[in-house]
C-alpha cells in the first residue's frame, strides 16, 4: 500500500487524500497515517488544504519503493528484502537462498553490524553512508569459473561509478574498487556447490559512498575512502544501485554464456593492477613480484624476485608501486 502511494505521489503533481483513499480502495484517515509514516521516514511531503498532498523530496533510502522506480532490470533486484540493519546482508541471502529465493532476489541494508569481506573480515558498514547488498544468483556453471565472478562485476562498479560521478575509479585484482589508491568498494562472491555444479551464489558488494573519512576506524583511514570523500560532494546512493543493477545484470548474462576472455579488454580498461609492483598473500604465505597480466581464466600473471612467472588464482595484493614495465 505505502509503495501504491508513493506511486501516485511520484506522479508529481497534488494529489488529494480523498483521490488516494478512492484509488486504492482505503480510508481518507489510512491515507493519513501512511502519509505520516512516509514523513517519519525523511519523505518530505507538502499538504495543502485545497490541493491535497505533493511529494516535494524523496530521501537517499535503498528501500524497494525507491530502488524499484524507474529500475530498468528484468531479473536483478526485481524482488526486494530491505533492513534498516542487518548483521550482514550475505547471511540473510544465503537464508533465502535455502529458501528457493529466485534468482535476481536482491538483500540491502542501510547498516550492517557484522558486514564481511572475505576470509571472514570485516567490513565496515556505517548506517545511511553506504551501499551494502547481496543477490541472488543460480547460474549453471561449474564452480571452477565462480572465482572470475568478482573480476567482471568489478568493471560493472567501476562502469557505474564513473558514469555516475565522472571519477575514475580503478580495479585492483581481484575484487577491490580503488579511487586515488585508497578502497571503495569490496566485493564477495560466496557459493553453495557440489564438485559439478553450482546450487547458488551470493554476490556480496559493498560501496562506501557518503562515508565521511571520520567514520573509518583508524587503521583504515589510509587505505579506505568514500566517493563523497573524493568527489567533494555527496552522491545519491539510489541513482548508483540503480545504474549499477542493470550494469552488472548485462555482464552476468554475457558471462553466463560468454567465457573470461571476452571480458579481458574491458577489465584491463579499469585495471590498476597489471604492471605493478605486488605483494601477493594467501593462505600458504606471501611473495614479491611484478604483474605482468590477467590471464583468458582471470588468473594474475606475476613475475616474482627470482624471474619465476606464477600464476595466481586467488588472495590479496598490495600494490607497491606502479613503475613502469
Ligand atoms: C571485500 O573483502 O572487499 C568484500 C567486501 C564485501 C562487503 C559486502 S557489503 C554487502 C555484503 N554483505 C556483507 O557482509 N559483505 C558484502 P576483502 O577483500 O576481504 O576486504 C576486507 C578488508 O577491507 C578488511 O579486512 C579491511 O582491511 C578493509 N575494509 C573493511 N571495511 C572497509 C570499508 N568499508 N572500506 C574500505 N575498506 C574496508
Amino acid at each position: 500500500m505505502r509503495r501504491e502511494i508513493l506511486k501516485r505521489l511520484r506522479e508529481g503533481a497534488y494529489i488529494s487524500g480523498e483521490n488516494i483513499a478512492k484509488n486504492l480502495g482505503i480510508t481518507r484517515t489510512a491515507v493519513w497515517k501512511y502519509i505520516r509514516n512516509l514523513r517519519k521516514a525523511g519523505y518530505q511531503i507538502n499538504s495543502s488544504p485545497r490541493l491535497g498532498y505533493r511529494l516535494e523530496q524523496a530521501p537517499d533510502l535503498l528501500n524497494p519503493e525507491e530502488i524499484q522506480s524507474g529500475l530498468t532490470t528484468h531479473v536483478f533486484g526485481r524482488s526486494i528484502q530491505y533492513h534498516e540493519e542487518a548483521a550482514s546482508t550475505q547471511y540473510e541471502a544465503k537464508r533465502l537462498a535455502e529458501s528457493n529465493a529466485e534468482e535476481g532476489t536482491l538483500v540491502v541494508a542501510e547498516a550492517q553490524s557484522e558486514g564481511r569481506g572475505r576470509r571472514d573480515r570485516h567490513w565496515v558498514s556505517p548506517p545511511g553512508m553506504g551501499i551494502y547488498l547481496s543477490l541472488i544468483l543460480r547460474p549453471d556453471l561449474e564452480p571452477f569459473n565462480i572465482a572470475q565472478i568478482p573480476i567482471v562485476m568489478g568493471i560493472g562498479i567501476c562502469e557505474s561509478i564513473s558514469r555516475v560521478t565522472g571519477l575514475q575509479p580503478r580495479i585492483k585484482w581481484p575484487n577491490d574498487v580503488l579511487l586515488e589508491g585508497k578502497k571503495v568498494s569490496g566485493i564477495l562472491v560466496e557459493m553453495s556447490a557440489e564438485p559439478e555444479r553450482v546450487h547458488y551464489i551470493i554476490l556480496g558488494i559493498g560501496i562506501n559512498v557518503n562515508t565521511p573519512a571520520s567514520m573509518f576506524p583508524d587503521d583504515l583511514r589510509s587505505t579506505a575512502t568514500s566517493i563523497a570523500e573524493v568527489a567533494g560532494h555527496p552522491v545519491c546512493r539510489r541513482t548508483l544501485v540503480q545504474r549499477i543493477l542493470p550494469n552488472i545484470e548485462a555482464l552476468y548474462d554475457e558471462f553466463k554464456t560468454a567465457n573470461f576472455e571476452a571480458f579481458r579488454e574491458r577489465w584491463r580498461r579499469w585495471d590498476q593492477t597489471i604492471h605493478s609492483r605486488v605483494k601477493i598473500a594467501d593462505a600458504s604465505g606471501s611473495f614479491v613480484g611484478y604483474a605482468l597480466d590477467i590471464d583468458k581464466d582471470g588468473a594474475l600473471i606475476v613475475k616474482d624476485q627470482k624471474d619465476k612467472i606464477r600464476r595466481v588464482l586467488a588472495g590479496d595484493v598490495t600494490l607497491t608501486s606502479e613503475l613502469a614495465h
